[in-house]
């Protein structure tokens, strides 16, 4: 779709906001430390860290200062350079076949619609799939993925509610075993408020697939609600320390203004976003793409 695609058109209210002040800064004229002051303070205004605004902007100060330039367009190239750069910074880690891949992350941010756009994902690509309900706290959140186990038509492994999660991912193990399935994906729960409980339990399902399953790859997702701006990056350091993520998806980029974070995100933490969810629908997913990313941004 390249770079006018779904990311780029999802941002448009980020975009906006940024582009709006952006403009109003050249228009103002201000000249050195001012100007990069307020650039700086554009940055933050978008969720964007201040240790990362600050990186950023002592890097295009430099830049610009060496080519002796300073218009409008020519800052704008550099400053996207250097945040494209920055989404970079972390690789994308590359899918191999048989795998699990685990989605963890707090209530409501959207998991188990993602599980169900990210099982049709697979299946577009010609893979088989099956999807692990170890969400078991609540019987809805085992429906709703059965509802997505049919839209894209792969199996589901569940149990009754209140069962133990690692159970439900024990069984989903042996049935893909069986069936030589490319890919489980695993729905888990989010409740927050029990942390400590919520990492445990996690821990627990890590160590049973490693245990089940050694001959598959392993990757664990952090899923993320882009409209919450900079404490996600908060979520995304709880969860990293509690089952070393491998990378993001983020989801509502639809909906949010404030897209800023994902910088921090990768430049920081240095965990690669993977995909972005684009809306509610089965195929509202794409691959993460740095360069449309930035283009919407500005
Ligand atoms: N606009 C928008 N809504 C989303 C997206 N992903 C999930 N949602 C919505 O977010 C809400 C919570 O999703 P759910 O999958 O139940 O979250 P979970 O608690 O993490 O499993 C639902 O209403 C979803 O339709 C997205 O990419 N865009
Ligand atoms: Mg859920």
């Amino acid at each position: 779709m390249g770079i006018f695609g779904k990311i780029f058109q999802a941002l448009k209210k980020t975009k906006d906001n940024v582009s709006a002040k952006m403009r109003l800064l050249f228009a103002k004229n201000k000249l050195g430390d001012e100007f990069y002051d307020e650039l700086e303070e554009i940055l933050i205004s978008s969720d964007v860290s201040v240790r990362t605004a600050e990186e950023v902007v002592e890097q295009v100060k430099e830049e610009a200062i060496g080519n002796k330039v300073k218009d409008q367009q020519f800052v704008t190239d550099l400053l996207k350079d250097i945040l494209e750069d920055t989404l970079n910074a972390a690789d994308i880690p590359e899918i191999t076949y048989p795998c699990v891949i685990m989605f963890v992350g707090v209530n409501g941010v959207g998991k188990t619609t993602t599980i169900g756009k990210v099982a049709n994902w697979f299946v577009s690509q010609g893979k088989s799939v099956t999807v692990a309900a170890a969400d078991t706290f609540r019987a809805a959140a085992g429906d709703q993925l059965a509802v997505w186990a049919e839209r894209a038509k792969v199996r589901i492994v569940r149990h009754e509610e209140g069962s133990d999660p690692s159970a439900v991912i024990f069984d989903a193990v042996a049935s893909a075993k069986a069936k030589k399935t490319d890919v489980v994906l695993v729905d888990t729960a989010g409740r927050l408020h029990v942390k400590e409980n919520l990492m445990n339990e996690l821990k627990k399902m890590d160590r049973v697939v490693t245990r089940e399953y050694p001959e598959a790859a392993f990757y664990k997702f952090l899923v993320l609600d882009a409209t919450t701006g900079q404490n996600a990056v908060n979520q995304a350091r709880v969860f990293d320390e509690a089952v070393e993520l491998d990378g993001i998806v983020l989801t509502k980029l639809d909906g949010t203004a404030k897209g800023g974070f994902v910088f921090s995100l990768c430049g920081e933490l240095g965990i690669p976003v993977v995909f972005a969810g684009v809306g509610e629908k089965m195929d509202d997913l794409v691959p993460f793409d740095a360069e449309q990313f930035v283009e919407g941004f500005f």
